[in-house]
């Protein structure tokens, strides 16, 4: 049987830039972009795309008798920043969710899910440096229980049921092409949105608040490359460490003023830094290297250079 995808969640920060490949990979009629609502952007114009409700499973399961449906991609999430704002809707629509689809595969209809859980998974009292693949996990934030306990979800699926199911802990994600969306490591990308336009920024993190991130085109790659590894290599269903780099407001605005030298940083932590003070500074991934041949190709030097030249060449022409 051919894949047929469906992404729930297409208009989001992950959600376009994973439609856009998988659709280059797959081909275009077997992408199914869906979201709450429909936008007038390319992932939508581009396209088939469908509204739909992460919560509501009928609508779930229309469309994938519709399409014949083999892979899902839940991306529908409120991140940790807007979670904390409305705590009993996040619960409601990162638990939830999941279940439907991870039910929806118990019953067979649909062949591989993939759920992407985040650092948020640890919590204060988790090793902040390298932080293990296993580790003492008390995440302090309602985005963070959400993620804990659907890894634990995909785990008992896996086992009880034997559903294919798949995730990574994305660590903070920066693109040039897609705004983020409520999230504590959203400062990381906006910095380079103000060196370019105001020459100075204002950092809600304090200067030396260290937390593991990673450019789109590497979470990008390791999303489709958790997907189309053979089922045997992937031994930890909960969900996967993955890293890339790790910085600081301070460093990051350093690696800027290589490009800017007379770009200023300044700093004012918000609640937010409560937040990042609960999460771990790096990440141990060895095995995400080792079971599934991850490797990344950015790091903050090269990461850098591409996300000024990139928004001067498609942003702030
Ligand atoms: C957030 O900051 O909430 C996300 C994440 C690390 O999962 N970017």
């Amino acid at each position: 049987m051919d894949t047929k995808i469906l992404i729930i969640g297409a208009c989001g920060q992950i959600g376009t830039e994973l439609t856009q490949k998988l659709r280059q990979i797959y081909g275009v009629d077997n992408v199914i972009a869906s979201d709450i609502r429909k936008l007038n952007i390319d992932v939508v114009n581009d396209g088939i795309f469908e509204v739909v409700n992460a919560l509501d499973y009928n609508q779930i399961e229309h469309l994938i008798e519709k399409y014949q449906i083999t892979d899902v991609y839940l991306m529908a999430a409120l991140l940790s920043a807007t979670a904390e704002k409305n705590p009993a809707f996040a619960w409601d629509l990162n638990m939830n969710s999941l279940f439907h689809v991870l039910n929806l595969a118990k019953a067979g209809k649909i062949k591989k899910i993939y759920w992407p859980s985040s650092i948020a998974v640890f919590g204060p009292t988790t090793p902040r440096d390298n932080t293990p693949q296993y580790t003492i996990m008390e995440p302090s934030t309602v985005y963070g229980i959400s993620k804990q306990t659907g890894e634990r979800w995909c785990e008992y699926y896996h086992t009880q049921y034997g559903v294919d199911v798949r995730s990574i802990r994305y660590p903070g994600l920066i693109s040039w092409s897609t705004p983020p969306g409520g999230g504590t490591t959203d400062y990381a990308v906006d910095i380079y949105h103000k060196a370019i336009t105001e020459g100075e920024f204002t950092s809600f993190l304090s200067e030396n608040s260290g937390l593991p991130m990673m450019y789109m085109d590497d979470a990008i790659k390791a999303t489709i490359g958790i997907m189309q590894a053979p089922a045997e290599q992937i031994k930890i269903r909960s969900s996967y460490n993955l890293s890339a780099m790790s910085f600081t407001p301070k460093e990051i605005a350093a690696e800027i003023k290589k490009h800017f030298p007379d770009f200023a940083i300044d700093y004012a932590p918000d609640f937010r830094q409560k937040i990042a003070d609960s999460w771990p500074a790096s990440i141990d991934d060895s095995r995400a290297r080792e079971d599934w041949g991850w490797q990344n190709d950015y790091n903050i030097e090269n990461m850098t250079v591409e996300m000024i030249a990139k928004l001067k060449e498609h942003i702030y022409k």
